[in-house]
């Protein structure tokens, strides 16, 4: 070999392990949120054997439960009503694309066969690996299979502090061995339920972002496309607002969680968001470039509670007859706001409108000719186009008490369309 040669394979060499495996470019990265962001809608499981008390998740551990009960929940955790089937048939009704389940929550317990501890779901009565299961079921079905797995965990005697709510520090702890213990759990769930179409990190409690890198680092020698949200201690791939919806956003991927109740683990008589509540909020997170992870928590029992489970059937049916301006589609190019929301995909523009006076929908001008307009799966509808706007006339036979929809096909791609508000 020549000197250039050797030197050329060396400066590779170099500048591979300089750039690593977090490197990549803006149009890497889309292909790689691509499925993600495509898929919109999703289904948060939140359940654990703190399900037998009604009580959340994680927080209630030495605060409404003692410390010592709630660490034994699960030698009485038998849920022989789980059917990994069912859960995801739910899911793909209400016309969900993916799930994400807790398989670890900050109380430590873990919902999957790990070889890491003994403190999981194998040692219960029920004895069954439920993520297995789930895992197996979402791959039949066509749902995309994600786990949750908190940072924190206030059970290991590893972590910095400990329950009630992470307020309680350790005389003695270990969090670089504590990091081993979560590299090892969360390749196992790479390794053996995977791919994984997300991994969502929870609450990154005395982890920085070279700690938090070094874990995504990790996991990507394992699966190279895994989407990581931004819980870990580094950015990661995407944001996570919670309980409410996120801001318009075409950058910077984002998903919100929200709870179909209060709480996010089961708990009995918990109030629940009406049907509009539901859609709405899946359109206004749509309509600002979002994805909506919905949550449900399980009964102890292993089922979904009923009228959850009809609620979600509900959301479906409506979400199916307009999923055209749902999936695979990007945020505007109106922004969301009391009027309502837009989406875009190809030439066509998905408006939907929450509030119009007396059937009119007032459009900012856009730099694109609007060829049509009419009612998804329905008749044309009037509308006039000029220098200050769109102006649509909604026929009162087609108003939809939640949002109705009217698809704008432009002689332009959408997504040309500069962002804009609605007086
Ligand atoms: O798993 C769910 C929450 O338990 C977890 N993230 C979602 C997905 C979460 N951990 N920390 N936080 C959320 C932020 C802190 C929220 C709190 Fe509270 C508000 C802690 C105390 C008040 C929620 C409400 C928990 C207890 C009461």
């Amino acid at each position: 070999m020549n000197k250039k040669i050797v030197g050329v394979c060396l400066g590779l060499a170099v500048w591979s392990l300089v750039a690593g495996a977090g490197t990549e470019t803006p149009e890497q990265f889309a292909a790689r949120m691509k499925p993600w962001r495509d898929a919109r809608f999703g289904m948060f499981i939140h359940w654990g054997p703190v399900s037998i008390k009604g009580t959340e998740i994680g927080w209630s551990r030495g605060s409404q439960i003692p410390i010592e009960e709630y660490d034994n929940l699960y030698k009485q955790f038998n849920p022989v009503k789980f059917n990994a089937d069912e859960w995801v048939s739910v899911a793909k009704a209400a016309g969900m694309k993916y799930i994400v389940l807790t398989t670890k929550h900050h109380d430590g317990f873990c919902l999957w066969d790990t070889k890491q501890t003994d403190y999981n779901i194998m040692n219960s009565p029920f004895k069954r690996d439920v993520t297995g299961e789930l895992a197996k079921a979402c791959r039949k079905q066509g749902l995309g299979f994600g786990t949750y797995y908190s940072t924190c965990d206030w059970h290991h005697p590893d972590f910095p502090v400990t329950s009630p709510g992470g307020s309680v520090k350790r005389p003695v702890s270990n969090l670089d061995r504590y990091t081993e213990y979560l590299k090892a759990q969360s390749g196992e769930l790479v390794k053996n339920y995977g791919p994984l179409f997300t991994l969502w990190f929870d609450v990154p409690q005395h982890f920085d972002a070279k700690r938090g890198q070094g874990v995504i680092d990790y996991l990507h020698t394992l699966q190279p496309n895994l989407v990581i949200n931004n819980r870990t201690g580094a950015r990661g791939d995407y944001e996570t607002p919670e309980q409410h919806i996120g801001g318009f956003n075409m950058e910077r991927p984002w998903e919100t969680c929200m709870t179909i109740c209060n709480q996010w683990a089961f708990k009995p008589n918990d109030s629940m968001k009406s049907l509009k509540q539901c859609v709405q909020t899946l359109l206004n997170t749509v309509g600002g470039d979002g994805n909506l992870l919905f949550n449900v928590g399980p009964q102890p029992d292993g089922l979904i509670e009923a009228r959850q489970v009809e609620r979600l059937k509900e959301m479906g049916a409506w979400v199916k007859r307009n999923g055209e301006g749902i999936y695979g589609t990007r945020g505007g190019p109106f922004k969301p706001g009391a009027w309502g929301v837009s989406t875009r995909k190809d030439k066509t523009i998905y408006v939907y409108v929450f509030q119009a006076k007396d059937g009119v929908v007032r459009l900012p001008a856009i730099p694109a000719k609007v060829k049509s307009a009419r009612i998804l799966k329905g008749d044309k509808v009037k509308f006039t186009q000029d220098d200050a706007g769109i102006v649509i006339t909604l026929p009162a036979t087609a108003a939809d008490p939640i949002a109705t929809v009217v698809a704008l096909k432009l002689n332009s791609p959408a997504l040309d369309v500069p962002v804009c508000d609605v007086k």
